[in-house]
């Protein structure tokens, strides 16, 4: 009995959040902005990347940036300081997650008709944020090469849904007992079209093909087309 309803509670969420979802994503699209879901495991270096993609484009694009975290507004600091824009931190007080009713609280406080480009940076978690639309265009997972190589096999939703994989820390591969191809192996084995592109945030080796590849977003009329497009 107890979990019949449980499962019906979980279904009224999930419905809410697509409602929600669908009117972000409605908002978005007319004011064309292509938003990007960055997820991955704590600590792959979403906030690092998002720093250098401040930094490499913050004085040609508006770029609006929302942060998601169980605790703190770290993110949001750290990210303040490259760009004038408000820097928008949700603190979800221990969910594991951003939800799309966060996310329309906060297009309240951007102006959409001067943003190019929205960042959402989710919790840092590879399994509760891949059953949360926020309304995105695209969705970005961050995989650090530390992790292991079979992480997409063993997290795949999350690794399904993505429209790219950022395989980040590559300058940490000489101290590792980790491939490269390895990692392109797994994630061929669970992407339905493999879009992966290797980066360091640290040395800023990937960085000019990752913001090609945001440009390249930019140019299409319909943000969603990239799922035809290799990288
Ligand atoms: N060597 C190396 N370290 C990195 C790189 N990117 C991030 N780091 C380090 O990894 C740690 C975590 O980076 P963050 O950018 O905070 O990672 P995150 O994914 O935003 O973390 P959460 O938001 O907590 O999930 C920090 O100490 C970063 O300096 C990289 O390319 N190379
Ligand atoms: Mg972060």
């Amino acid at each position: 009995m107890m979990a019949v309803r449980t499962i019906e509670v979980r279904e009224r969420v999930m419905a809410r959040n697509d409602e929600l979802a669908y009117e972000v994503r409605r908002r978005l699209t007319e004011a064309r902005v292509p938003a990007f879901n960055l997820v991955s495991s704590p600590g792959s270096g979403k906030t690092l990347l998002l720093e250098r993609t401040l930094e490499r484009l913050g004085a040609e694009l508006d770029i609006a940036v929302i942060t998601g975290d169980v605790q703190t507004r770290n993110d949001a600091e750290r990210l303040a300081r490259w760009t004038d824009r408000l820097v928008q931190a949700v603190v979800t007080g221990g969910a594991c997650h951003l939800d799309a009713s966060q996310i329309l609280n906060a297009l309240d406080a951007i102006d959409l008709e001067s943003t190019e480009l929205l960042f959402i940076e989710n919790v840092g978690n590879l399994v509760c944020p891949a059953v949360y639309d926020l309304g995105e265009a695209l969705n970005v997972v961050a995989l650090a090469v530390t992790e292991g190589e079979d992480k997409p096999l063993k997290y795949p939703v999350m690794f399904r849904k993505a429209d790219l994989v950022l395989i980040t820390k590559i300058d940490l591969l000489p101290h590792l007992d980790v491939r490269l191809e390895t990692i392109a192996d797994a994630l061929a084995r669970v992407m339905p079209q493999p879009a992966y592109l290797p980066v360091s945030a640290r040395t800023g080796a990937g960085i000019d093909r990752w913001v090609a590849w945001l440009h390249q977003i930019r140019a299409l009329t319909e943000p969603s087309d990239v799922r035809q497009q290799a990288v």
